[in-house]
């Protein structure tokens, strides 16, 4: 077995069970909102899932009673006419990275959104790989509310994956989506009572982990270039992904199981 620390963070929980690594935003009392710190404790934490062999997935979840309410304001606009930090700096540290550090993990995200997400912490969901939201959950592109324009990502999924009339709206009014709404346009994968989110999202993670890593992980970078690629492109992409998983110790297994008719029993190689 490799040798593994488990990283410690202030606002950040980090827990590492059955190969999957549980990620926490943890300020429930200002609703899990993103400060600087925060941010890098969380590309921190997706560098750890991705550098321990023994995550073979990971679950994003938030404390208390919501996902996260996205950028903390009082680090924004500081009170009392304190200098206000350069938005773009904020957005190129602390939401770009995060968003990449998503996308590039080649492991399963899971979301299990508990609660509103609102601004960067809608858009954060949205960058993961399959969404949970519990029945009391909301998703609000809370942006416009403040004069401000969607980040962490939000112009390129949401159109992606609601369509572009139904992004435009939401981006510029602001509304609330139930996590049914949510489900019923295509922005999430699926809604679960809120008592049983949780137990959900860990068996939903647990399962991932046990099945080709390798292999999801490529099928993320597919999905990942999807996006800007041509058919003719995204053809020949698959055809290169195709020899990289076929050349896993997981392929082979995945045969022979299949061969002999019994579980397959993948070991992430
Ligand atoms: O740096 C930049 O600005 C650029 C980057 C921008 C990225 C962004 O994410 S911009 C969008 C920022 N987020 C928002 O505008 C959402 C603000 N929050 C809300 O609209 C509401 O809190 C919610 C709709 C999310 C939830 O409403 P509700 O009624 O359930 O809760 P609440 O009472 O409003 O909030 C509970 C507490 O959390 C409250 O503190 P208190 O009064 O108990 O001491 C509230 O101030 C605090 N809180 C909630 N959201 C934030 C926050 N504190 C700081 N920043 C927040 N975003």
């Amino acid at each position: 077995m490799p040798e593994t620390s488990t990283p410690q963070f202030d606002s950040i929980g980090y827990q590492v069970a059955d190969g999957v690594a549980e990620i926490t935003l943890d300020r429930p009392a200002v609703l899990n909102s993103f400060t600087q710190p925060m941010a890098r404790e969380l590309q921190a934490a997706f560098a750890a899932a991705a550098a321990d062999t023994a995550v073979r997935a990971v679950l994003l979840t938030g404390a208390g009673r919501a996902f996260c309410a996205g950028q903390d304001l009082a680090e924004a606009v500081p009170p009392d006419g304190a200098p206000r930090p350069p938005i773009d700096s904020i957005v190129r540290t602390t939401y770009n990275p995060s968003v990449r550090a998503i996308r590039e993990l080649e492991k399963p995200v899971v979301c299990a959104v508990n609660g509103v997400a609102a601004g960067a912490g809608a858009n954060l969901a949205l960058a993961c790989d399959i969404v949970l939201a519990a029945d009391n959950a909301s998703f609000i592109q809370a942006f416009c509310r403040i004069g401000l324009v969607p980040d962490t990502g939000g112009t390129f999924f949401l159109p992606r994956v609601v369509g572009t009339a139904r992004a435009t709206a939401l981006a510029m009014l602001g509304d609330k989506v139930s996590a049914a709404e949510a489900q019923a346009m295509g922005m999430i994968w699926r809604v679960v009572p809120a008592g049983e989110l949780m137990e959900e999202a860990r068996r939903l993670a647990r399962q991932l982990a046990t099945q080709p890593t390798r292999g999801l992980g490529l099928i993320k970078r597919a999905m990942n270039a999807s996006a800007a690629n041509s058919l003719e492109q995204q053809l020949e992409l698959e055809a290169v992904l195709q020899a990289e998983a076929a050349a896993t110790a997981d392929f082979d297994e995945g045969v022979a199981a299949f061969m002999e008719k019994r579980t397959p029993e993948f070991t992430g190689r």
